[in-house]
């Protein structure tokens, strides 16, 4: 019996072994060149000999404390497969808003994920049948002393790797990876985490973050140069478009999942998007990279950062988190114009906790389900059509000028077109049934929408004095799945990459502009305000912007929150993503024209300057200081920085 129980002992630890494996082939962290592995064997393997001498009712608690871990891996890899990072503890209390997204992650169920609960049937039938062995032969044969000593070790371990007091790199490195403390220090950073950055100095933080003072003062520098100085950036002196916009009406678009590689783009034979192709072709600027920087709140992040200006976080959805800030958004800068402002989604007034927010960010009026007519529902909501139908007649009545915000619904995964809604666009046998095929299907769906909205504008007499700007929220095929993945790559014959994935397009149609564009620049939501404030002349002298206008800048830039961890960027020909350890040199270039993989030379100050703009619009967030202008902010990165820097001597 006992040489029985030493061999289910070595079973446990197999089964263990192999479930890790499993799990770190399934977030992709490669377990030979990285220590992780290997730590989190040692600590399971004095776990698992503090077990067996431990009290009946310790043995109850580390096996709760086990099966809790194994859910949290569970989580792990289904989370992983969708958003390319682990979960943290705020996730875990966004559930609430998983409405949108949860189909998604139904779908990104891998296999891998079940085996990773795989071994929990096999340790209780183990349990059940040594029971009794187990708890008599656990007759305590160590000395109370040495079981200390050990757990003590172990959990002193465990804290320090999570903590990293003395920010060791071999440590910092281990610790993003290995699957025990990367939760630890979660945890421990939601909670006690945000009492202490509440008290550190922005400069702590950045320096904490290895982030070199150069970067910080040329970065204080530039904020001074964009924001509200858009005049005096071009050549000749005159800012480019400056006041084009003045007078017009505005509506922005804000399109669901909408990428940018299915503009100009024929597919089987026929256009996917043929109204948007019409439309670029007469009176519209055309940024075509621009990029998605939302960070945890996916479309509510999307809409944040291109109404304030700011870098959303990955910490949870900023619409959640920040509700209580102020802010001078767009909708509050046009009303100081003059603008009434609306915004309009088809969905829940509460979804993303829209109802509250938006009077906050300034919009006069919220068409949400409650006031619009739901007389046609497709997935999540109002189809596209009607909603467009009907805010065509809503504008034709408000008071002019006005700023509309349209957010649509229908192109949202899983791409389907629920009846009377009719696909248009006709679809090879083999990608019926697959994402790629409903997703092509849904987006011609919204084309035909934003066609049919633009007409009833010319209709109703509202065309020629409004300015129509549509932008896509973020991706709407995942690369890390691997049907997309192929379709894509063969689609668009590369390989299907965070930089087709990130890229969404951004128009701004002028009627009357005289004048069709494709703008080169690389930009982000979070250029958005800067830019719309050139156009309308809008005063961003108590608005801080991380953005910059991009119809007159010379290089673009922009940090990404989601998808690629915090030091990765997009800046004009290049996106860079750092490490899955968070370094530098083991992260990855590609090339945005060919794109196909580039060194990494020479981007390190720019991965830096992604961490610190990232960095400081959070630290703006977290103490509401979003309404500062740009000499103030500068000057509070310069004391920030001081302030540290004696800190450290
Ligand atoms: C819900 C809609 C969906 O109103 O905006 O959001 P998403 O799932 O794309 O974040
Ligand atoms: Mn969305």
């Amino acid at each position: 019996m006992k040489e029985k129980i030493l061999k289910v002992r070595y079973l446990v630890f197999i089964l263990f072994a192999v479930k890790m494996f499993v799990y770190y082939i399934a977030v992709d962290i490669p377990i030979f060149s990285s220590l992780s592995y290997w730590v989190t064997l040692v600590f399971f393997g004095l776990t698992m000999y503090l077990y067996y001498y431990s009290t009946v009712r310790t043995q109850r608690i580390l096996r709760f404390i086990y099966a809790i871990f194994s859910i949290v891996l569970f989580i792990d890899v289904i989370y992983y497969n969708y958003f390319n990072q682990l979960v943290s503890v705020n996730q875990i209390w966004q559930i609430k808003n998983i409405k949108g997204t949860e189909d998604s992650v139904k779908s990104a169920i891998p296999l891998m994920s079940v085996v990773i609960l795989a071994d929990l049937p096999v340790l209780w039938l183990i349990y059940r049948k040594f029971r009794s062995r187990i708890d008599e032969d656990a007759s305590k044969r160590i000395s109370l002393k040495k079981k200390r000593w050990v757990a003590t070790g172990l959990i002193v371990s465990i804290i320090i790797i999570a903590l990293n007091p003395l920010r060791l790199a071999s440590i910092a490195k281990l610790n993003s990876t290995e699957a025990v403390t990367v939760h630890v220090k979660d945890a421990v950073e939601s909670t006690l985490g945000k009492v202490v950055y509440n008290l550190s100095s922005l400069g702590t933080i950045l320096q904490n973050k290895d982030v070199s003072a150069d970067v910080v003062e040329e970065i204080s520098e530039d904020v001074m140069d964009e924001t509200g100085e858009s005049e005096d950036t071009s050549d000749s002196g005159q800012a480019r478009y400056a006041g084009v916009g003045k007078g017009m009406n505005l509506v922005v678009i804000q399109v669901e999942s909408m990428q940018n590689f299915v503009l100009n783009t024929e597919y089987n034979g026929q256009e996917v998007t043929p109204y948007l192709n019409q439309l670029l072709k007469e009176d519209t600027l055309y940024f075509n990279h621009y990029f998605t920087n939302m960070g945890k709140g996916n479309t509510s992040d999307a809409e944040f950062s291109t109404q304030t200006g700011l870098y959303p976080v990955i910490e949870g959805a900023s619409y959640d988190m920040y509700v209580d800030n102020s802010f001078n958004a767009l909708p509050e800068l046009m009303a100081e114009k003059g603008y009434y402002t609306s915004a309009a989604i088809g969905d829940d007034k509460d979804f993303y906790n829209r109802a509250t927010v938006y009077p906050r960010l300034g919009f006069d009026q919220f068409y949400n389900e409650e006031n619009l007519d739901m007389d046609e529902i497709s997935g999540l909501g109002l189809s596209d059509k009607s909603l467009f139908r009907q805010m065509a007649q809503n504008l034709s009545q408000q008071e002019a000028p006005f700023y509309s915000f349209i957010i649509t619904l229908t192109n949202h995964y899983p791409y389907v077109l629920d009846a009377p809604l009719e696909a248009t666009l006709e679809l090879k046998d083999e990608d019926k049934d697959t994402l790629f095929g409903g997703y092509l299907q849904t987006i011609r769906y919204t084309d035909e929408a934003i066609g049919e909205f633009v007409e009833a504008l010319k209709e109703n007499g509202l065309y020629d004095n409004t300015v129509i700007v549509i932008y896509g929220d973020h991706h709407g095929l995942n690369c890390l799945d691997n049907e997309n993945y192929e379709k894509m790559t063969e689609f668009l014959g590369y390989s299907y990459d965070y930089d087709t994935m990130l890229n969404i397009p951004l128009l701004i149609h002028i009627p009357g502009l005289g004048e069709a564009r494709t703008i080169e620049t690389v930009g982000g939501q979070v250029d958005f305000l800067a830019t719309m404030a050139n156009l309308f002349d809008l005063d961003l002298s108590s608005t801080v912007t991380f953005g910059q206008d991009l119809l007159n800048a010379d290089e673009g830039f922009v940090a990404t929150v989601a998808y690629m961890l915090q030091g990765s960027f997009i800046k004009d020909g290049v996106l860079y993503e750092i490490g899955r350890d968070g370094s530098f040199e083991s992260g990855r270039a590609l090339d945005l024209n060919t794109h196909e993989p580039i060194s990494i030379d020479g981007l390190e100050e720019d991965s830096q300057r992604a961490v610190t703009v990232t960095e400081i619009s959070k630290y703006i967030l977290e103490r509401d200081l979003a309404e500062m202008s740009a000499g103030e902010l500068a000057e509070l990165i310069d004391t920030e920085m001081k302030s540290a820097e004696t800190e450290q001597e």
